[in-house]
């Protein structure tokens, strides 16, 4: 499989876990969002959205949307799984996840940045409290249903990893891109540092790839 991939990319760092989690090896082929690569007609003929990640099965197949390949990897390499079984904790589990993928995340992304400063006229400053704003709303949301909920455990669900802890790590992780904390947000940082001494987990985070600087 070809990954689409860049460091900061926090829907491919998604991707990159699940990979990781699902033991299936991948090439990265990089697109330098900064230097707009997204929008490049190659780019354009593999996922005319012009996002990753994309996700090219040896046969040609292109997988897209980080949620959708989430999913799709679950069932074709069940194990471990990143759903439970039961229809509640699924809509659960995908329900946290969409805090990150539906409410959050679509709001920081590069191109609605842009368009804030293109044709809205925001400045930089003002362009960060917007993604530290959203970042922070995603958050508290996370908190308050963490928190409250019996079948949060050392997992966004009980004992095992899933998909709503990959979402929230990667949600974590762009946060602290954006020089944020999680010190108001307890059950979150708990559950955070637990995924995170998981190699696999670890290895997938965006400052640990290539291109990533050095004294972020
Ligand atoms: N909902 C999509 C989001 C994809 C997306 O927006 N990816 C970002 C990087 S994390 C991107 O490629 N942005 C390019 C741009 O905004 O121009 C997913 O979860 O895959």
């Amino acid at each position: 499989m070809k990954l689409y991939t860049y460091w900061r990319s926090l829907a491919t760092f998604r991707v990159r876990m699940t990979l990781n989690l699902k033991g299936v090896a991948y090439t990265p082929i990089y697109v330098d969002l900064d230097a707009g690569q997204q929008n490049a007609p190659q780019f354009k003929a593999v996922n005319p959205q012009m996002v990753i990640p994309a996700l090219v099965e040896d046969d040609g197949n292109v997988l897209y949307q980080s949620m959708a390949i989430m999913e799709y990897l679950d069932e074709v390499h069940p194990a471990p799984p990143l759903l439970p079984t039961d229809p509640r904790g699924r809509a659960r589990v995908r329900a946290l996840s969409l805090i990150t993928v539906a409410d959050s995340h679509p709001l920081i992304v590069p191109r609605v940045r842009n368009h804030l400063g293109n044709a809205l006229g925001l400045d930089d400053a003002g362009k960060i409290a917007w993604v530290r704003h959203w970042f922070a709303a995603g958050l508290d949301a996370y908190e308050a249903h963490l928190a409250r909920d019996k079948a949060t455990g050392t997992y966004c669900h009980g004992e095992a990893l899933s998909m709503a802890d990959v979402c929230l790590v990667s949600h974590v992780a762009g946060h602290r891109v954006f020089k944020g904390t999680v010190d108001k947000h307890p059950t979150v940082a708990r559950i955070y540092e637990r995924c995170l001494a998981d190699e696999r987990i670890a290895s997938a985070q965006p400052l640990r790839q290539p291109g990533a600087p050095a004294d972020h």
